[in-house]
């Protein structure tokens, strides 16, 4: 069986700890489509796995929910 999966990576600044982590992978973890979000605190990488490419406002949006900010991202546009 054959499931694609696209991934999108964004760095998020302003996490510190765990449950920043968790904040922020339960956001984006909300989005449709988004499988698995892989988050990386030293770095901020945030790793997203989802059926369908996401569209990154709605990603900058769940950050931004979570409390935090996304600082590169595909296609961000200017606030
Ligand atoms: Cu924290």
């Amino acid at each position: 069986m054959s499931t694609s999966t696209v991934t999108t990576t964004v760095t998020v600044t302003g996490m510190t700890c765990g449950h920043c982590v968790s904040s922020v992978r339960e956001e984006i973890g909300s989005l449709d489509g988004v499988v698995s979000v892989d988050v990386d605190l030293a770095t901020g990488k945030v790793a997203i796995d989802s059926t369908a490419p996401l569209d990154p406002s709605a990603v900058a949006g769940a950050v931004e929910e979570a409390g935090y900010q996304v600082t590169e991202l595909a296609d961000a546009k200017e606030l």
